[in-house]
C-alpha cells in the first residue's frame, strides 16, 4: 500500500477533528486509538470490496470457517503489518508528537473465545488471507466477551467483559444482509397437487441474525477476507412475532455472552440456541450467495467448502439439509450427498466431559425441523450399516442414543472430512476414541497438525528478534517461515548468540517492568523465566508446576546456600466459573505466591508471578520474555496446543511430556534441544485400562513427594484450609487421576537439568536458537495449505 508520513499526518489529524471536533493533541488515548482504527479501516475498504467482487467475477470456490469463537487480539499492529504500513504509521504517529504503541493499547482486546480453539481460529483467518485463499470466518458477535479476571484475597472473581464499550472501529453491520433464524413452532408437511411434499413451520419464533463483518487483511498481498460475525435482533415487519417483553428480552439473550467452557460442555438451552443461530445464519448466507451464481445444486460443493470447527457449528449440517429439501425442494439422497461433499469436521479434544450431547427432547421442541432431520440420518444410517457393520457396531455409531443426541457422531456421519490436530492426537482418535468411525470410514480420517501465525506471534510480539533474525537471515522468513531454518548456520556465531541474549534480556526487562507497575513484585531479569500460560485445567497440571516449585522451596528451606539459579515461576490461567477444583488451585497458587515471595531467606531464589486476566495481549508480553515453555498436560490427553509453538518461536526450551504437538516439536527440534519427561501416552492408556496406578503407594514411598504435598494439609501455607485438603484427597485420596505423582521424579530432574544448562550460557543461549530455527514448521500458513490442498480443494488466487 503506498503511502507516506506526510500524507498520514495529514489523514490522521483531518480525522480525528472530524470525529471529535477538536484537535488529537486533547484527545484520550481511546480517541487518538478510534481516529487511528477509523483511518486505517478506511484505507482498505477499496481492496476489500475488490477481492469480494473477485471472487464473485471469478466464482472461486471459498471456504467458511464456521466457530463459536474467534480471539483476534487488538488488530491494529497486525493490519498495519499487513498492509504493509506499519513502520510508515509508526513514524507519523511521532512525529505528530504520539506514543504509537500507548495508542495500540488504547484499542480494546475482543475476547470472542476461551482459548487454543478460538485463538486456532484466529491464526487461520490470519493465514487463508496472507496464503492468498477465499475464506471467511463465521462466528458470534458477543455482546459481552470472555470474563475479565480479577483476584480477590487470591480468589478468581469475575467481571463482564464489555469489549464494545467503545466504538468497534473494524466491524460493518450490514442490515441489508440480515437473515431470519426460527426456533420453536411446529412442523406441517402437506403435499401439494402432484403429490409433492411441502413443509411449513409454524408457530415459529422468528429472529433477525443481523451480520458485522470485520476485515480480514491477508500479509502484502491485496487480499481482504471477511470475518461474519452474527447478532441476534427483534425483527420489524411481519416477522415480528413476538409478543411479552420477557419474549424479546429472550431473543437478546442468544448473543448476549459467551459461554466461558473451555473443553468442556454443559447442556443447557441458550447454548444451543446459539448454536444454531449462527449456523443457520451462516448457512443462509452462503445459499443466498450461491443462488446468485445460478449453477446447478450439485455444483454447490465444487463452490463452497464449509469447515466446523470442533462441534460447536454441527447444526450447520442439518440446517443445509433443510435448506436444500425444504426450500430448494431437492431429493433426499441428493441433498445429502452435497452436504457430506461440503462439510468438514475438526476434532479438539478427547476428553469424554468435552463431548457435546443433547437431550433429544430440549431439540425436538426447540428446532422440531431440524430435529426431524437428524432423526432421520440416524435412521438410515443405521439401516445401512447394519448389513455391512452388524448391529452393535450400527448402533455404537448411532446420532441419536438413550435420549442424547451426539454432536461427534452427527459432525463426521455428515462430513466428508474429520481431522485431529496433532499426530498423536489423529492416532488416538483412530484407535480409540472414535475407532468405530475409522473402521467405517477410515478415508475420512486424517491429521492436520496445528500452527500459529509468526506474523503476531514474533513480527508483532517481539519487534526485536524481528530485528535481529532480518539483520542475520534476510527477510525471507516472513514471507516463508520454514526460511527461518537458515538460522541455524549460525548456532556456533558467539556474536548472534549473545545478540540473541541480549533481545531475551530486552524482553524480559519489559515483562518485569509491567509486573512491578501492575503487581509489585520486583523480579530479576536475569532470573529464569518460567512459563505456563493456558486455561486452568486439571488435565494440564499447573498442580504438577506447583509441586516443582514447593519442593524447591523445601530444598532451599533446608539449605538455603543451594545454588539453584533464580527462577519466575509465571502463570497465567482464567478458570471456568464453574470448575470448582481449577478455582482452588488458583488460590492455591496465589497463597504459595504470597508466603513465598515474602520469604527472605528465599530472596530472588523463587518468585512467582500470577497474572490477572490473562488473554491475546498478555501473551504477548509474557511469550518473548519466556525461557522455559511449561507444556506438562499428561500424555494423551492434551490434543495439540498452541502456545507450545508460540514460545518455541521465540526462543523458550519447551519442558515437555510426549503429548499432542509437543511431540512433533520434540522430532524438529532434536532431543538435545528440549527438556521431555513423563509417562508416554501408551503407558498412561495401559494404567487406565489396567487399573494398576495406586497413587496412594507413591505418597507413601517417596519422602520428597510426602513432604510436598504434606504441605498442602499441614498449615505451612496459609489460607488454605479447604483447597488444600481438597487438592490433597484428589491427589492421594482419589488416586490422581492425571499421574501427577508418578510424573513428580521425571519432572524435577529434567527441571535440575535445565537449571544446569542455563548456567552455561552459551549452550541455553544455542538451543534457544535452534528452537527459533526450528519454528517455521509450525506456521498455521502451512497447516492452512494442507487444509486448503486436502479437504477444502481450493486453490491459493495467483
Ligand atoms: N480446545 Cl474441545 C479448546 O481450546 N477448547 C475446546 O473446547 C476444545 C479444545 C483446544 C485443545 O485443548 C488444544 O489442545 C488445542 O491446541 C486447541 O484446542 C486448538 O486445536
Amino acid at each position: 500500500m503506498a503511502f507516506n508520513v506526510q500524507e498520514f499526518k495529514k489523514e490522521y489529524t483531518k480525522k480525528f477533528e472530524e470525529l471529535f471536533a477538536y484537535g488529537y493533541d486533547e484527545g484520550s488515548t481511546t480517541e487518538r486509538f478510534i481516529a487511528l482504527g477509523d483511518l486505517v479501516r478506511g484505507l482498505y475498504t477499496e481492496e476489500w470490496k475488490s477481492t469480494v467482487e473477485d471472487y464473485i467475477a471469478d466464482q472461486s470456490k471459498q471456504v467458511y470457517y464456521f466457530s463459536m469463537e474467534f480471539l483476534p487480539g487488538r488488530m491494529l499492529k497486525s493490519n498495519l503489518l499487513n498492509l504493509g504500513i506499519l513502520d510508515c504509521v509508526r513514524e507519523g504517529m511521532q512525529e505528530l508528537g504520539l506514543d504509537f504503541d500507548e495508542v495500540a493499547r488504547g484499542e480494546v482486546d475482543p475476547a470472542l473465545g476461551n482459548g487454543g480453539l478460538g485463538r486456532l481460529a484466529s491464526c487461520f483467518m490470519d493465514s487463508i488471507a496472507s496464503t492468498g485463499l477465499a475464506g471467511h470466518g463465521n462466528g458470534i458477535r458477543y455482546r459481552y466477551g470472555l470474563f475479565q479476571q480479577k483476584f480477590v484475597n487470591g480468589y478468581q472473581i469475575e467481571l463482564p467483559e464489555n469489549w464494545l464499550r467503545n466504538r468497534n472501529v473494524w466491524e460493518v453491520r450490514k442490515e441489508n444482509k440480515a437473515v431470519i433464524v426460527r426456533f420453536g413452532g411446529q412442523v406441517n408437511l402437506a403435499a401439494d397437487e402432484d403429490g409433492k411434499m411441502t413443509v411449513r413451520y409454524e408457530n415459529t419464533r422468528n429472529i433477525l441474525a443481523v451480520p458485522y463483518d470485520t476485515a480480514q487483511v491477508g500479509y502484502k498481498n491485496g487480499v481482504i477476507n471477511n470475518l461474519r460475525l452474527w447478532s441476534a435482533e427483534i425483527p420489524y415487519g411481519e416477522e415480528a412475532n413476538f409478543s411479552t417483553v420477557e419474549e424479546r428480552d429472550d431473543v437478546m439473550r442468544i448473543t448476549e455472552v459467551l459461554y466461558p467452557d473451555d473443553s468442556n460442555y454443559e447442556g443447557r438451552l441458550l447454548r444451543v440456541k446459539q448454536e444454531y443461530f449462527f449456523s443457520s445464519a451462516g448457512i443462509q448466507s452462503i445459499i443466498r450467495y450461491f443462488k446468485k451464481l445460478k449453477l446447478d445444486w450439485n455444483q454447490f460443493p465444487e463452490k463452497t467448502a464449509i469447515h466446523i470447527n470442533d462441534t460447536h457449528p454441527t447444526l450447520a449440517i442439518p440446517e443445509l439439509m433443510r435448506i436444500l429439501l425444504d426450500e430448494e425442494g431437492l431429493g433426499w439422497d441428493q441433498a445429502w450427498e452435497i452436504t457430506k461433499k461440503t462439510i468438514s469436521y475438526t476434532n479438539h479434544t478427547i476428553l469424554q466431559e468435552a463431548m457435546e450431547r443433547w437431550p433429544e427432547g430440549m431439540i425436538a421442541e426447540l428446532l422440531p425441523r431440524i430435529y426431524q432431520i437428524i432423526a432421520e440420518i440416524n435412521r438410515r444410517h443405521i439401516e445401512k450399516k447394519i448389513p455391512i457393520y452388524g448391529n452393535e457396531l450400527a448402533y455404537r455409531t448411532a446420532i441419536i442414543d438413550q435420549g442424547q443426541i451426539k454432536m461427534a457422531n452427527l459432525a463426521i456421519i455428515g462430513s466428508h472430512s474429520v481431522n485431529g490436530v496433532a499426530q498423536l492426537h489423529t492416532d488416538i482418535l483412530m484407535a480409540e476414541t472414535l475407532h468405530d468411525f475409522f473402521v467405517m470410514y477410515p478415508q475420512k480420517f486424517n491429521n492436520k497438525t496445528n500452527g500459529i501465525t509468526q506474523r503476531r506471534w514474533v513480527q508483532i510480539a517481539n519487534e526485536a528478534l524481528t530485528d535481529l533474525l532480518d539483520d542475520t537471515i534476510g527477510a525471507e522468513w516472513k514471507k516463508n517461515p520454514l526460511e527461518i531454518r537458515l538460522l541455524k548456520a549460525f548456532r556456533e556465531d558467539e556474536e548472534v548468540l549473545e545478540a540473541l541474549e541480549t533481545v531475551k534480556l530486552k524482553n524480559k526487562q519489559r515483562f518485569a517492568d509491567y509486573v512491578l507497575k501492575t503487581m509489585g513484585i520486583e523480579i530479576d531479569p536475569t532470573a529464569i523465566f518460567d512459563v505456563q500460560i493456558k486455561r486452568m485445567h486439571a488435565y494440564k497440571r499447573q498442580l504438577l508446576n506447583v509441586m516443582h516449585i514447593l519442593d524447591r522451596y523445601l530444598q532451599l528451606k533446608d539449605d538455603p546456600s543451594l545454588d539453584f539459579p533464580k527462577r519466575v515461576f509465571i502463570f497465567g490461567a482464567k478458570a471456568a466459573p464453574s470448575y470448582y477444583y481449577a478455582k482452588e488451585i488458583i488460590k492455591l497458587i496465589n497463597a504459595i505466591a504470597d508466603l513465598i515471595n515474602n520469604d527472605s531467606t528465599i530472596g530472588d531464589k523463587i518468585k512467582i508471578v500470577f497474572v490477572e486476566n490473562y488473554g491475546v495481549s498478555l501473551a504477548e508480553l509474557i511469550i518473548p520474555a519466556a525461557d522455559i515453555s511449561e507444556q506438562i498436560s499428561l500424555a494423551g490427553k492434551e490434543a495439540s496446543g498452541t502456545s507450545n509453538m508460540k514460545l518455541m518461536s521465540n526462543g523458550a526450551i519447551t519442558m515437555a511430556t510426549l503429548d499432542g504437538a509437543n511431540v512433533e516439536i520434540r522430532d524438529n527440534v532434536g532431543d538435545e534441544n528440549i527438556f521431555v519427561f513423563g509417562l508416554k501416552s501408551e503407558e498412561v492408556q495401559s494404567y487406565y485400562r489396567n487399573g494398576n496406578y495406586h497413587a496412594y503407594d507413591i505418597y507413601e514411598k517417596n519422602p520428597r513427594v510426602k513432604r510436598v504435598l504434606n504441605m498442602l494439609v499441614d498449615g505451612s501455607i496459609p489460607g488454605i484450609e479447604q483447597e488444600g485438603r481438597d487438592i490433597f484427597d484428589s491427589l492421594v485420596k482419589f488416586n490422581d487421576e492425571y499421574f501427577l505423582l508418578k510424573d513428580f521424579d521425571s519432572y524435577i530432574a529434567a527441571q535440575y537439568s535445565a537449571d544446569r544448562i542455563y548456567a552455561d550460557r552459551g549452550k541455553w543461549n544455542r538451543m534457544a536458537l535452534m528452537n527459533i530455527a526450528n519454528s517455521g514448521p509450525f506456521s498455521s500458513d502451512y497447516t492452512i495449505r494442507r487444509y486448503a490442498d486436502e479437504i477444502w480443494k481450493i486453490k491459493p488466487k495467483s
